[in-house]
Parts: C-alpha cells; sequence; structure tokens
C-alpha cells in the first residue's frame, strides 16, 4: 500500500477518499479537513479566543493540538464529572497533555463546585446518566466559555458522531434536535459560538492521528455510555459503510446542504423566548434553568426561593 500524494509507504488507508497516505501526508490531511470546515462554516475567526472542552479521549486532544499548530490561541477546560476512575484516568490525561506542552487547561469539578456526581445526581433526579451529564456539560462549558471571556468553544465531534446523531434524530423525528444539529452554533446572549472542527474526520483517522503525533489519550469509554443509543446507531452505520464507503458523509453533509434549515424556525422561535435564569444568570424558558434545577434535585436540596438564589449584580 502506498501514499497516494508521494508513493512512499502508506500508514493508513481512507476508503471513502479512495486514497492511501504515509504518516506525513495523513496529518496534513487531518489539518486541511480541519482548515477547510473551519472555512466552509466561518467557525473561528483568528482573533477568536478559543476554549477547547477537553475530555482526554482522542477527539478532544487532537482538536486541541491541530488548532494550536493551526495557530490559533486555544486553552483547554476538563470538566471532573465523578465518574468514577474513569474520570480520575480521562483527568490525569487531560492533565498531561497540557503539561507537557504548556499549555493552560481550565478545570470545573462538578462535585467539589456542585455537590453531586454524574452517577448519583442522574438517579436522585431520575434521568439517565447521559441526559444528566450532557446537560451538566453544555451548562458548565457555556458558562466557563462566559466567565473567561472566551469567544468560542470548540467540541470534539467527528463525522462519525455527528452522523450517529443525525441517524437517531431522524429515525425519531426529533425536530428540534435537527434544527440545531449544525457544525456551528452562533453566539447568542449567555452563550459562546459552538464550533465542531472535527466534523470532516472519522473515529478511526483521529485515533491514528493521536497515534502518529505520540498523544497518549484514554482508550476507555466512559462506563455510562453502554447501552447507549448512540452505539448502537454508531454499530449501524459502520456496517452500511463497510459496504458503501462515503454513506456517513454524505447523509451528514448532506442534511447540512438540503435539509437542516427546514428545522431551523422552530428553534429560531424557541429561543426568542429565552430570560435569564434567576439563580445563575444562564439563559432558559422557565425562571430556573434546567441545570439550577438538576442541582436541586441531585442534592436533595429544597428549590431555593429565587430571591435568596439570585446572584449579586
Ligand atoms: S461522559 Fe457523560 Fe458521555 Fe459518560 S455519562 Fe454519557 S454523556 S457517556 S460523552
Ligand atoms: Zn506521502
Ligand atoms: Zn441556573
Amino acid at each position: 500500500m502506498k501514499c497516494t500524494v508521494c508513493k512512499a509507504p502508506a500508514v493508513i488507508d481512507i476508503r471513502r477518499h479512495n486514497a492511501n497516505f504515509c504518516a506525513e501526508h495523513f496529518l496534513r490531511l487531518c489539518r486541511d479537513q480541519v482548515v477547510k470546515a473551519i472555512k466552509d462554516f466561518t467557525m473561528i475567526e483568528p482573533s477568536d479566543r478559543v476554549l477547547v472542552a477537553v475530555s482526554g479521549g482522542k477527539d478532544s486532544l487532537a482538536v486541541w493540538d491541530i488548532l494550536v499548530e493551526l495557530g490559533y490561541q486555544a486553552d483547554g477546560l476538563y470538566l471532573g464529572l465523578g465518574i468514577g476512575d474513569y474520570s480520575d484516568a480521562s483527568g490525569e490525561m487531560a492533565r498531561a497533555f497540557a503539561h507537557d506542552r504548556g499549555w493552560k487547561l481550565l478545570e470545573v469539578d462538578l462535585p467539589t463546585e456542585h455537590g453531586f456526581d454524574i452517577p448519583t445526581g442522574a438517579k436522585a433526579a431520575r434521568r439517565v446518566p447521559c441526559s444528566a451529564c450532557g446537560l451538566s456539560k453544555r451548562h458548565l462549558f457555556d458558562e466557563a466559555a462566559r466567565t473567561g471571556g472566551y469567544d468560542v468553544l470548540v467540541t470534539g465531534h467527528n463525522l462519525d458522531d455527528e452522523a450517529a446523531v443525525l441517524f437517531g434524530n431522524v429515525l425519531h423525528w426529533q425536530t428540534d434536535y435537527l434544527g440545531r444539529q449544525l457544525p456551528v452554533l452562533p453566539a447568542r446572549p449567555g452563550f459562546p459560538r459552538k464550533v465542531k472542527p472535527l466534523v470532516r474526520l472519522g473515529e478511526r483517522e483521529m485515533a491514528a492521528y493521536c497515534v502518529l503525533r505520540g498523544i497518549d489519550y484514554i482508550v476507555e469509554e466512559c462506563p455510562m455510555a453502554a447501552g447507549n443509543r448512540h452505539l448502537g446507531y454508531k454499530d449501524a452505520l459502520n456496517a452500511i459503510e463497510a459496504v458503501s464507503p462515503g454513506t456517513k458523509h454524505d447523509f451528514y453533509f448532506g442534511f447540512l446542504a438540503r435539509a437542516s434549515e427546514l428545522f431551523t424556525p422552530a428553534v429560531a422561535a424557541e429561543q426568542e423566548l429565552l430570560q435569564v435564569c434567576a439563580r445563575c444568570g444562564a439563559p432558559t424558558p422557565g425562571e430556573l434553568c434546567a441545570f439550577c434545577r438538576l442541582v436541586d434535585r441531585a442534592t436533595d436540596r429544597e428549590p431555593v426561593p429565587v430571591s435568596l438564589g439570585r446572584r449579586p449584580g
């Protein structure tokens, strides 16, 4: 197997591109795909202060690495979710990565700062763990970006992630989610711009990128993911991709080009109705935001009268 670009021995084949690459040209391809995603969807301006949500996994460490290589001013943010050994190990990976490079990593620890961890909090609030976790992550990412003065929040979602989420949303016709499933969500009061620069790269490519760049990442999946519907959707799409390379790409980018805007008016109307959470200041359709309500239920706290919970200023 030879590199399609330079004919040196190849280290990876990418069937949807019908091409093979040596290490140098593969790393270049990864950077070029990120550059293209950023440009096509106007994700990041050169002067933006960028915050990368870092989990210690391959995708988030790779996207941080690529953005810094491309010259962006990018800091990392690690959230401690209190998911036992998995959180301990993933936190160590994220810290070691940042420390080795002298890059700035912000940290927020959910148990220390909000009094609950994901497994117990989810149980108390009668939510599935990934629902409580997703809600908490969104809230804490937004808050950290807001208070740190960052213009844009980057997540490491790759093509496999986005195609699987889209597949699930289409199977259940979750039209409100379809309206939000974009590689860029523009900034709004209280929310930073949110971007996914890895949408043109797959899971296997991100793992190869980390190996070739000597990036140590946590290989284990979160233990709470077992039974998660998205894993099933990924398997189903992988089976289709194996017989028809390029299908995931066409499914996701075809949706963005030809269907996504059909679902955005409903989301825009919903956002008009947002007000400010009386306790934490986050945008919310109700009086208290979903995260503050989760905190109350997860910590078994009596809901605090809004006037007492209001933040100064
Ligand atoms: S960390 Fe959280 Fe994921 Fe674990 S509990 Fe689910 S959402 S699976 S990316
Ligand atoms: Zn080559
Ligand atoms: Zn709140």
